[in-house]
Formats: structure tokens, C-alpha cells, sequence
């Protein structure tokens, strides 16, 4: 072993670095029709139907919802493509991410 090797100090608990996950959010808005932002969500998150349909209702009802958790990149990637596919259609569908706790 060489005289450079990092060594845990005694009493430290050895813990491995893991990056936080991502949430995706979905936010409400009042022109994105519903039948749309369930196709965006199966689509894009890979989602099935039933559960794209609660968490639409859910962000409806509530202002928002978290659609899922991913690395910071495939977050932040699948939330842009998602925003522009309501752009592409003129909707304000919004998506948001933040990092997990
Ligand atoms: N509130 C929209 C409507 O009534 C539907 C909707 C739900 C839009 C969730 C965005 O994140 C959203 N047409």
C-alpha cells in the first residue's frame, strides 16, 4: 500500500457516495387538455394509462404532482422533451425538477 492510499479515519462509517435522485413535477395549468398530458406522460415517462390518468388528476387537483425520480441528467432531459411537446401543440404543459431529499 502506498504512503498516498486514503484511509477511512478509525471511527468513520465507510459510505458510499450515491448523486441524488431527481423528481420530475408536473404543474397544473388551466389550457393543457387532460387526454394530453396523459399521452405525454405515457410517452415520455413510459407510464401506463391508468396511472398516467392519476397522477394528471392528481396535479389537477393539487397544483402539482411528482410523475417520477431519475439521475439530475435523464430528469432534466425527459421534463425539457416533455415541455416541448406541449409547446409543439401551443400548451404551457409544465414540468419542473428538484433533487430528491
Ligand atoms: N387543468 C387542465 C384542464 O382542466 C388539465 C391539466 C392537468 C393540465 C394537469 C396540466 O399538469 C396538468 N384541462
Amino acid at each position: 500500500m502506498s504512503d498516498t492510499d486514503i484511509k477511512p479515519r478509525p471511527g468513520t462509517k465507510p459510505r458510499t457516495q450515491r448523486p441524488k435522485l431527481h423528481k420530475v413535477i408536473l404543474v397544473n395549468d388551466d389550457f393543457t387538455p387532460r387526454e394530453f398530458v396523459v399521452k405525454v406522460l405515457m410517452g415520455e415517462f413510459r407510464i401506463a394509462e391508468a396511472q398516467a390518468h392519476k397522477v394528471m388528476i392528481t396535479a389537477h387537483r393539487k397544483g402539482s404532482c411528482v410523475v417520477s425520480v431519475y439521475p439530475q441528467d435523464v430528469a432534466e432531459t425527459k421534463a425539457a422533451r416533455a415541455i416541448e411537446a406541449g409547446q409543439q401543440k401551443g400548451y404551457p404543459l409544465l414540468f419542473t425538477t428538484e433533487p430528491e431529499e
